[in-house]
């Protein structure tokens, strides 16, 4: 697989993955007609993927609440009244229940959350107990924990995590206006250390935070610019939680959602491109569009960390409607 995919296009007919995306380019790709820009992701999507396979991952927050970060969008943080009761990190025999009922439910990918800035070290031991556990369920494992070190990243990796989750965000120039107590470097830091650990990497980030589309190119080409892409690449739409400061935000038009989907999927074609959150506000059509432009992943279950995501009937629902079957592991 690596074979062909790192070959020439030239010998296996296969675009090939740049790093050097600029913002013109990818801001001409945001311009294109809606068919033009459907019809290229989706050529990119076929070249590495069968666009029936949805991956299917489901989310738990494992540390909820008390945040010392300042992040505008999140019910997490403790300078905000969202209503979210700070709690301790939860049991490892918790987890494990909630990981089991994922797996029977249908998930491949079980994804612990926790409201850190960064772990501290004996915090880390005990998630690395849970992932040591939950592997021995033969589920693929990711976290998103905040920054890491690189002996951090070592850590988990010995502990078999499968997938860190680390998020960009937006775009460099527009981040200042959403998060203050941490900068753009700290979070590229963490993606090297996760990245040296050889910890696939889950990176992705927000739309419908009152950026504009400039900052929309300036997060993909941020994101198609590292080093190595992402394997998975979440594109959540903002989930607007009363008491934050983007709780009055107002909506992002679908489409232009859907138009940030296939871009990421066009620039990196062989990531997993994630629909994330913000489905409980979608309607199907929006959704299938996401599909149909290129995304390949959902979070699966009634919760994200804090917030409502469809429940499963209704997904699997969806699912059949669509045609669309669980992806195996990789
Ligand atoms: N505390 C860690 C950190 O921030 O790196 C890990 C958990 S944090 C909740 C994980 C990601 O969830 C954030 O980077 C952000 O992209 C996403 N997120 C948080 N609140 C959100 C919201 N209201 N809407 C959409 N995405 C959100
Ligand atoms: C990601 O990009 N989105 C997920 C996951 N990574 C950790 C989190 C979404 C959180 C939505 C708000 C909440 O439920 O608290
Ligand atoms: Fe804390 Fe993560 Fe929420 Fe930021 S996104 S406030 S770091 S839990």
């Amino acid at each position: 697989m690596s074979l062909i995919a790192n070959a020439t296009p030239s010998i296996t007919g296969l675009s090939p993955i740049r790093h050097d995306w600029t913002r013109e380019e990818i801001g001409a790709l945001f311009d294109l007609p809606f068919p033009e820009l459907m019809f290229r992701a989706q050529t990119a999507h076929r070249q590495h993927f069968d666009p029936t396979e949805v991956q299917i991952s489901t989310l738990l927050s494992i540390k909820t609440g008390g945040c010392p970060e300042d992040c505008a969008y999140c019910p997490q943080s403790a300078r905000y009244d969202a209503g979210v009761r700070a709690e301790k990190l939860m049991a490892l025999e918790t987890v494990l229940a909630e990981a089991r009922a994922a797996k029977s439910a249908g998930a491949s990918r079980f994804c612990m959350g926790a409201a850190w800035r960064s772990p501290k070290d004996r915090e880390l031991d005990a998630v690395c107990e849970m992932v040591e556990a939950i592997k021995a369920l033969r589920l693929e494992t990711c976290a998103t924990l905040g920054m890491l070190t690189a002996a951090q990243a070592r850590r988990l990796k010995e502990s078999g995590l499968d997938y860190y989750n680390h998020n960009l965000d937006t775009s460099p120039e527009f981040y200042g206006q959403i998060i203050t107590t941490r900068v753009y470097q700290d979070r590229l830091e963490t993606l090297d250390h996760v990245r040296a650990a050889g910890i696939h990497v889950c990176c992705g980030g927000i739309v419908g935070m009152g950026e504009t589309r400039a900052d929309r190119v300036g997060m993909i080409a941020a994101l198609a610019g590292l080093p190595v892409h992402p394997e998975s690449v979440p594109i959540n739409m903002l989930v607007r939680v009363a008491g934050t400061p983007l709780g009055d935000e107002p909506m992002l038009d679908p489409l232009e959602f859907v138009r940030t989907v296939a871009v990421a999927r066009i620039t990196m074609p062989r990531a997993v491109v994630r629909l994330s959150a913000g489905r409980e506000d979608m309607n199907e059509e929006t959704q299938a569009l996401c599909f149909l432009a290129g995304a390949n992943s959902i979070f699966y279950g009634p919760k994200l960390l804090t917030t409502p995501n469809p429940e499963r009937d209704r997904d699997r629902v969806l699912m059949e409607k669509l045609g669309l079957s669980p992806m195996e592991p990789q």
